[in-house]
């Protein structure tokens, strides 16, 4: 059929009208398409997982060494010859405009090749197909989106200091007791304390450098008026975790019955089967405890690993498993608990968690040039890696809070440019998520001005194309960074 001057050749259970373009239904629906080998707009799995224009000229190269790629894109399909992407995808048609197809559902893949546009389901599903500008196929899939799976994040979100990007796992009770005592006057609503805390991944219990408990650095945030933060990483755990050595059989294994490595860090990490009731109470009194020490916003990390292909206690696909495991969490955490997903499937994370990381981290330096060129892996930490997905990531906004990753403020211990700083901080404006990882004792007076002048700055964000930005009076555009 003719869609704006364009021949498609559409195979699809049903095909109908709707705002902006068509619904169609069927586990599999398929676009032939006139424009060749074009760009690909390559949607990644989750939140460290690519996301921008490839081009079909190259064929895909998969991500080196093979240990990494559970956690860094779905590895089903990390050997795929062909370009695909998960939720939506879209090619770019002659005029520059897009060719846009999405799921209406989680757990579906998009394929390109020069011939066709793709979408294969494990289950029923409506599919959005459009052709138009980037920003209205994209701004009208997010909306669709928001009828199918909710919206959270409709306040403003929250300015959080996190103990990451400068401490790394480094952190102790002493530490940040003092870095909530510097950060007395400067506008931020979270203090988020980061990996380093816990006895080890699986045991989500304070280690010696937390001696009198988690309760003590919530009190010190609460009483400076700082929502208390923590992360933790609830569906993974260590072998060498206590929770491992006790319940082996709550681990995710393949049909050989072999345990499903959920990634190679740490010397290696499994995923729990979220599908067994045993382990659903277990993360439901995991979440009610950190809850009990009072923190209210909780960073919840590698959460891909309850997404991940294996053979689970429960019939269910891997992405209802996920988010079946998610909607007990927000259960158990209530309402009035923040919940900031990370590394976490995007799709089926809408709805459920208030904020979503959407790329990879980001690092005081501006490329990872020996993972992303010759590893193949976009999804190393750097200020690039991080920028890039995350502008191809925007369109969630109306879903979700969206979070870039931090932004620097400090030149020490910093390889970035002033003009590579700012643009991670003009990131944060139009992502609508601020947040830094730089301690206080380590700004100097400049730094710690500017700093506090961003936090409060809100000034009006106005998208004018895929890269461009009027934020406030001033013209931003991204497009020379990528
Ligand atoms: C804490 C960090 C921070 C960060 C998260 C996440 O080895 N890896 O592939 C790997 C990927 C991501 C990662 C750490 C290790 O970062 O994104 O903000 O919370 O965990 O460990």
């Amino acid at each position: 059929m003719q869609i704006q001057g364009y021949e498609f050749n559409i195979s699809a259970g049903r095909l109908e009208e709707t705002l902006g373009g068509y619904l169609l239904s069927g586990k599999t629906v398929q676009i032939g398409h006139p424009f060749g080998r074009t760009l690909f707009f390559k949607h990644g799995w989750q939140s460290w997982s690519e996301a921008g224009w490839v081009s079909l000229k190259e064929s895909p190269q998969p991500i080196q060494p093979p240990e990494r790629r559970p956690q860094c894109d779905d590895p089903a399909y990390a050997l795929s010859p062909v370009h695909g992407g998960s939720g939506l995808g879209g090619l770019e048609g002659h005029d520059g405009r897009m060719l846009f197809l999405g799921a209406l559902r989680p757990g579906a893949r998009i394929e390109a090749d020069r011939l066709y546009l793709k979408g294969i389901c494990d289950h029923e599903t409506q599919w959005f197909l459009a052709y138009g500008e980037q920003q209205e196929v994209l701004t009208r899939y997010a909306e669709l989106l928001a009828n199918t799976l909710g919206v959270r994040g409709q306040q403003p979100a929250p300015r959080v200091w996190c103990s990451w990007y400068s401490y790394y796992s480094d952190i102790s009770e002493s530490k940040m007791l003092e870095t909530i005592a510097g950060l007395q006057g400067l506008p931020f609503e979270v203090f988020q304390l980061d990996d380093g805390w816990q006895q080890n991944m699986g045991d989500w219990e304070p280690n010696h450098k937390f001696p009198s408990g988690m309760s003590t650095i919530a009190l010190r945030a609460q009483s400076q008026g700082l929502t208390p933060g923590l992360w933790l990483a609830p569906f993974i755990a260590r072998p060498s975790s206590s929770l491992f050595k006790e319940h082996p059989d709550w681990f995710l294994r393949d049909e050989q019955g072999e345990l499903v490595s959920a990634g190679s860090n740490w010397g290696g990490y499994y995923a729990l089967d979220v599908t067994l009731p045993a382990v659903q109470s277990w993360l439901q009194s995991l979440i009610q405890k950190v809850r009990g020490w009072g923190y209210r916003y909780l960073k919840l990390d590698f959460l891909f690993a309850a997404a991940l292909p294996g053979k689970r206690h429960a019939n269910e696909s891997r992405e209802e498993a996920y988010r079946e495991a998610l909607r007990l969490i927000r259960e158990a955490a209530g309402d009035d608990v923040y919940i900031l997903a990370c590394g976490a499937p995007i799709l089926a994370s809408l709805g459920l968690v208030d904020g979503l990381r959407i790329g990879p981290d980001v690092a005081p330096y501006w490329d990872n040039e020996d993972r992303r060129v010759y590893l193949h892996d976009p999804t190393g930490p750097s200020a690039y890696n991080a920028l890039r997905t995350s502008l191809h990531r925007l369109w969630l906004k109306p879903l979700v809070h969206t979070d870039p990753d931090v932004a620097y403020f400090r030149t020490r211990y910093n390889l970035l440019t002033p003009a590579q700083r700012a643009a991670l901080q003009d990131l944060a404006l139009v992502a609508g998520f601020k947040a830094t990882s730089d301690p206080p004792e380590w700004l100097d007076g400049e730094e710690r001005e500017q700093l506090r002048e961003w936090l409060e700055a809100t000034p009006s964000i106005l998208q004018t194309g895929p890269y461009t930005f009027k934020i406030g009076g001033r013209e931003v555009d991204f497009s020379s960074w990528l």
